[in-house]
């Protein structure tokens, strides 16, 4: 095939489409070397050098199950942390971990050889330490890669893996891995915000649910009566030019609290939709919206709307408590009364 300005461009316009959505191009060791090896059949090579998996295969491929020449198994008693090296011949940008966990369960004479939980430190040429990620988690008995994303590090000639935990605490004499790669960037994802139902003095906690390569940014968004999604800040609620009865706190964080301290305007923020433009190194995402319900009648703030709302809200009323001004005409009167009796037969 003839290679054109044009295809070239084509290609660099479809993989910016693509961006995300497609695999990565995975990044892997030039050698490694390990603290332990159980024997020549279970070297740390065998961890990067394909064995196990189809040929050009991806973080999406299963590999085989343990079997001689095709893992890193240590020597008996050597498990906590052990450790493994994978070097590169060049300096790279990395950003993510794939690990394909050892699958030894059912075949060796003792299971449970799966590393669940590991440090990765990430060092330069000189043998500085660039970056150090402890406690990182895997499942065991997954044949495909675990992704596992890092704050983008560049600058790297080794990544040093060590084992802190195996499955079933540690019960195994044995561990390993079965093959290892890495990316120099994982794309954002983030699951979304659920919808949340709010007591008038209470608040709404909305998470973005964020994952990928670090750093990642999160701007959170409330839509306007205008229609257009406008950025939050920290503090008062502002819409469409005017200040709303909730505050907002963590607006550029992976979970933003809408507080409410609603005498009145409740209005304004009932059935309001919220999102969070979430972005790192490697792209940016807008999450679903979820919609904010504030439950009037929850005069308790326990999550339902039932009798003894109906006390408390009476009580009140007594006390001449400022909650009890249910309309928000800075007078606690009947018509508080008849407006929290409405909603209290709405329910929530
Ligand atoms: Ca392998
Ligand atoms: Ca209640
Ligand atoms: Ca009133």
């Amino acid at each position: 095939m003839m290679i054109t300005l044009r295809s070239v461009c084509a290609a660099a316009l479809a993989l910016t489409i693509l961006a995300g959505a497609a695999e990565a191009q995975i990044i892997r060791p030039d050698s490694a070397t390990a603290t332990t090896q159980f024997s020549s059949g279970y070297v740390i090579a065998n961890a990067i050098n394909g064995t196990g998996l189809p040929a050009n295969f991806s973080p999406a491929d299963a590999h085989e199950t343990y079997a001689f020449g095709n893992h890193w198994t240590t020597a008996n008693g050597r498990t906590i942390g052990e450790s493994a090296t994978f070097n590169f011949n060049t300096p790279q940008t990395l950003g993510g971990f794939y690990m394909w966990q050892h699958r030894s369960n059912g075949v060796a004479s003792n299971p449970y050889y799966a590393v669940v939980r590991f440090d990765l430190v990430l060092r330069d040429g000189g043998g500085a330490v660039l970056a150090t990620f402890p406690n990182l988690t895997a499942l065991p008995n997954i044949a495909t890669a675990q992704t596992i994303p890092f704050a983008v590090t560049s600058g790297v000639r080794s990544v040093q893996f060590i084992v802190r935990e195996t499955q079933n605490n540690n019960v195994s004499p044995y561990t390993g891995l079965a093959e290892v790669a890495f990316d120099d960037c994982i794309a954002v994802g983030a699951s979304g915000p659920s919808d949340r139902f709010a007591c008038p003095s209470g608040e709404a906690t909305l998470d973005a649910g964020s994952s990928g390569s670090g750093p990642i940014q999160h701007q959170w968004q409330a839509l306007a009566d205008s229609g257009d999604w406008v950025d939050l800040s920290d503090g008062v609620l502002v819409l469409d030019g005017a200040a709303t009865c909730a505050t907002v706190t963590g607006a550029r964080g992976p979970t933003a609290v809408i507080g409410f301290a609603c005498t009145s305007g409740r209005e304004r923020v009932n059935g309001r939709q919220f999102r969070c433009v979430v972005g790192n190194p490697c792209g940016s995402i807008t999450t679903r919206a979820a919609t904010l319900h504030v439950c009037a009648a929850d005069f308790n703030c326990d999550g339902s709307v039932d009798f003894f709302d109906y006390l408390d809200f009476v009580a009140g009323l007594d006390s001449e408590d400022p909650r009890a001004d249910f309309n928000g005409d800075e007078t606690v009167d009947f018509f508080d009364y008849l407006d929290f009796a409405v909603a209290f037969d709405g329910g929530c």
